[in-house]
């Protein structure tokens, strides 16, 4: 099987330095050695780790209370052409992150291509302790990672192609379609539209409650089989116990088992079309960079078939 990896060195999303290094700490891990030799990929990458620094806005004031609208917004039109590519010619894509605002890109590029290539509605499975569902007027923090699924969904829209104009229908998702898991750090505001909209949503209280087990049966039985699914997993949904170099660390998350697990059970499906790793960042708590390195590898390596047996 071939897989399309895309190495993307962004932060813009957020403001903190070092999530952009995540990357290739994970590639120095061994991963695409593993993908290789151990899951039987062909892997195939460009060696770079992108940074788009020609495509950078040369001044990017805050609009609509986003910070660094241009630059992220330019990011994501690059990196949902490089993802949709991959896509398009029937490959897995693997994005490795940076913050997860680059989920625009990668999402918006896998709904285009499997629209194209397979006529259908892609399911996103987003693994996260937050929602990341802000509108840029229900956003306190003004960060856009903090905002992909309101662009991704069109719950957030803007005329301005320079600031997400450029996301057409094809490249958006079905609120429908669309379920989290982890969840436990909402914004008010964020409440407001999971309820209001119907968004299928398991949080650590549903874990606890009924198990993974079954929140993972309930998550996949939403979805339906036959979907093609994107996984787009933050790091921070593991419980900083296992996983504490990242920017904004949540207590009472998963255990690096129960992320694996979610990553076993999508890949079971034969449905997985994409996967995003984000929010890795080495420069955060330093002692637990290598831990929080092995707990991102680990959930790749599940998500694409490996097994424990
Ligand atoms: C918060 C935090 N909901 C915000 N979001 C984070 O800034 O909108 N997302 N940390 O990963
Ligand atoms: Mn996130
Ligand atoms: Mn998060
Ligand atoms: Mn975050």
């Amino acid at each position: 099987h071939d897989l399309g990896l895309v190495a993307v060195g962004f932060s813009g999303g957020q403001t903190k330095a070092g999530v952009d290094a995540a990357p290739m700490a994970l590639i120095e891990a061994g991963l695409i050695q593993q993908l290789e030799e151990d899951l039987d990929f062909s892997v195939t990458y460009d060696g770079q780790v992108h940074s788009y620094t020609d495509i950078m806005p040369k001044e990017d004031p805050d609009y609509r209370n986003m910070k660094k609208p241009r630059a992220v917004s330019a990011v994501t039109r690059a990196l949902s052409q490089q993802v949709y590519e991959h896509a398009k010619s029937g490959k897995f894509v693997l994005t490795l992150g940076g913050d997860h605002s680059i989920a625009i890109g990668t999402v918006s590029g896998t709904a285009k291509a499997a629209r194209e290539r397979l006529g259908k509605e892609i399911a996103v499975i987003w693994v996260d302790a937050h929602a990341d569902i802000n509108t840029p007027e229900t956003s306190g923090s003004g960060n856009i990672h903090g905002m992909p699924v309101a662009f991704l969904t069109g719950l957030a829209t803007e005329k301005d192609e320079d600031i997400f104009g450029w996301i057409q229908d094809d490249q958006r998702i079905n609120v429908k379609k669309l379920v989290y898991i982890g969840l436990r750090d909402i914004d008010r505001g964020e409440k407001k539209i999971l309820k209001e909209h119907g968004i299928k949503a398991f949080s650590m209280h549903d874990i606890d409650k009924h198990g993974i087990g079954r929140v993972m049966d309930m998550a996949l039985g939403w979805i339906g089989s036959d979907t093609p699914i994107h996984l787009s997993f933050d790091v921070d949904a593991i419980d900083p116990m296992w996983a504490p170099s990242t920017g904004t660390p949540v207590r009472g998350g998963l255990t690096l088992r129960e992320g694996d697990f979610i990553a076993e059970c999508v890949a079971e499906t034969g449905s997985l079309i994409a996967l995003d790793l984000v929010e890795v960042n080495p420069s955060l708590d330093i002692k637990g960079a290598s831990d929080t390195v092995r707990a991102g590898c680990s959930i790749v390596r599940c998500a694409l078939g490996d097994t424990l047996l």
